[in-house]
């Protein structure tokens, strides 16, 4: 069965860790978020991309999430003598990631060819893909009239309420080879992520939204019990959506795309589509391939 994985943040990858485990590397695509990217220090940054890739590679902070397990910060350290306080750690290790990245891009790479590449450095040979090689940044229009990107909000800020609304700035050409996996797919997961800030940032592309629509999709609720697992997204549902977190408003807010949705036991209440209650919470990698596992038995029968 061919599988393409919708991914952003933390949750995301987490998952994606999981299916990576079960399903053969020519069966399983991931679309992953690049609306968090940004130049910091000059360097090419991508923040959801590199979360993937060190899941993947077993590099990452399970707890954390992101971030290369163990890493030494030396040169941060050093940069905040050098040029006072700084606000986005970037470890010793990763900062390998994002020069490569950045020097492979500087020498005409696309993004796509130069995450290629760092995933087969990583040892990674599933399929993990851009949404965009340009830049198609998320950015928050604040009350106070302030333009935040991504991190800017989401570390810098540490994400402030006041948000008036939230855009996607660039092109909106997905990667080349986004919406071919998209149709060539049997069944689309969309990930356990924050759908205004990791996952319509890949349907606002062009062509993607239409391509879903036309497959079978499953939804991983990051919503749990009312409460978003991780982030601000409990309160962005009910000032952005004007609803109340829950699996529904999750499914509501995807407007009509979602076949199926997959939620913590006891969240299945009044969802109108089918549903899979199961232990969504993934502590520990045994946690990541149960999900996985349980999500592909039960989504057989959509396909
Ligand atoms: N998240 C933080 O809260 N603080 C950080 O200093 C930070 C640094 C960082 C460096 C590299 C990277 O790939 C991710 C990093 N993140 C950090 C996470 C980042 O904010 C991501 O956008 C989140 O994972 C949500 O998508």
């Amino acid at each position: 069965m061919n599988v393409v994985y919708l991914s952003g943040g933390v949750g995301g990858a987490k998952l994606l860790d999981g299916l990576a485990e079960i399903i053969p590397a020519g069966e399983l695509t991931a679309v992953v978020n690049t609306g968090d990217d940004f130049v910091h220090w000059g360097l090419t940054i991508c923040p959801d991309l590199d979360t993937v890739m060190y899941n993947l590679a077993g590099l990452s902070d399970p707890g954390q999430g992101w971030g290369i397990v163990g890493d030494t910060f030396t040169a941060y350290e050093r940069m905040s003598r050098i040029s006072g306080p700084q606000w986005f750690q970037l470890g010793d290790q990763d900062l390998a990631t994002h020069i490569y990245r950045t020097k492979a891009m500087a020498d005409g790479a696309t993004l796509s060819q130069a995450t290629s590449q760092l995933m087969q450095g990583n040892g990674i040979d599933h399929r993990i893909l851009p949404m965009s090689d340009d830049w198609r940044q998320t950015v928050f229009l604040m009350t106070d009239g302030r333009e935040l990107l991504f991190n800017e909000w989401f570390v810098r800020e540490r994400t402030p309420r006041g948000i008036e609304s939230i855009g996607y700035q660039g092109d909106s050409q997905p990667a080349p080879a986004v919406v071919p996996a998209v149709e060539a797919a049997d069944l689309v997961i969309i990930g356990p992520s924050n759908p205004y800030v990791s996952i319509d940032t890949i349907l606002s592309l062009d062509g993607v939204r239409d391509a879903v629509s036309h497959k079978p999709v499953v939804a991983v609720s990051p919503i749990v019990g009312g409460q978003a697992v991780k982030g601000p997204l409990a309160w962005m549902l009910p000032l952005l959506d004007r609803r109340d977190p829950s699996p529904a408003a999750i499914v509501d807010h995807y407007g009509g795309i979602v076949d199926a949705i997959v939620v913590e036991t006891g969240d299945s209440a009044g969802l109108g589509v089918p549903t899979l209650e199961s232990a969504t919470i993934m502590g520990n990698r045994d946690d990541r391939v149960r999900l996985a596992g349980e999500i592909m038995n039960w989504a057989g029968q959509l396909v």
